[in-house]
């Protein structure tokens, strides 16, 4: 498995799946959820609507799938991650859960390669560096597909990233 480091906006990448840093809601919101629904047009939200008709609000750490629109991606993977609190409330398992089960959805959608924002480090306030601890690792020991790249939009997290991957 290949893993790569970008950095950049996760809405210009060519690969089969991207993930969307969602919320519970699937409706779409500001950060990286906005950027994807606005470039990917509204075919996006009206999936995410008729999951949320079958299977109600997506959970924590869960990940559904939809069409990309008009992103050169082939499929967007929502999951949500965990809201930071204080770190008592599983926030580390919970963020671990929206890699692995994004993994494992685009495995069982027969999706190689996969883009990764830095899900929670957002509007969520998970701390930069304790959720770069929790990325790779997750994605190391749940080894299914060919590539897998992490987007990092803001210098902090693409710093941290090259560090905790031995980038140059
Ligand atoms: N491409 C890649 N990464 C981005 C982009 C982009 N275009 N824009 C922002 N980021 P956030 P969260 C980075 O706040 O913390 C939404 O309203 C950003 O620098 O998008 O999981 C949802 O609807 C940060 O490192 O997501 C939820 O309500 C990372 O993406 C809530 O925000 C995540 O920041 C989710 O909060």
């Amino acid at each position: 498995m290949k893993i790569k480091i970008i950095k950049g906006g996760i809405t210009k990448i060519e690969t089969d799946a991207i993930v969307n840093a969602a919320n519970s809601s699937l409706l779409g919101g500001s950060g990286v959820d906005g950027a994807i629904h606005r470039t990917g047009g509204s075919v996006i939200l009206e999936e995410c609507q008729q999951i949320r008709n079958k299977q109600g609000k997506c959970k924590t750490g869960e990940a559904v799938i939809t069409t990309a629109g008009n992103l050169p991606a082939k499929k967007v993977i929502h999951t949500v991650g965990p809201v930071y609190q204080k770190g008592e409330n599983k926030e580390k398992e919970l963020l671990a859960n929206c890699y692995k089960n994004s993994m494992l959805l685009a495995k069982k959608n027969h999706l190689q390669s996969i883009a990764f924002p830095n899900i929670s480090t957002g509007i969520y306030r998970f701390p930069k560096q304790v959720a770069a601890e929790v990325a790779p690792s997750t994605i190391k020991s749940t080894p299914i597909l060919d590539e897998v790249i992490f987007v990092c939009f803001d210098n902090e997290n693409y710093t941290i990233y090259k560090n905790l991957l031995n980038y140059e």
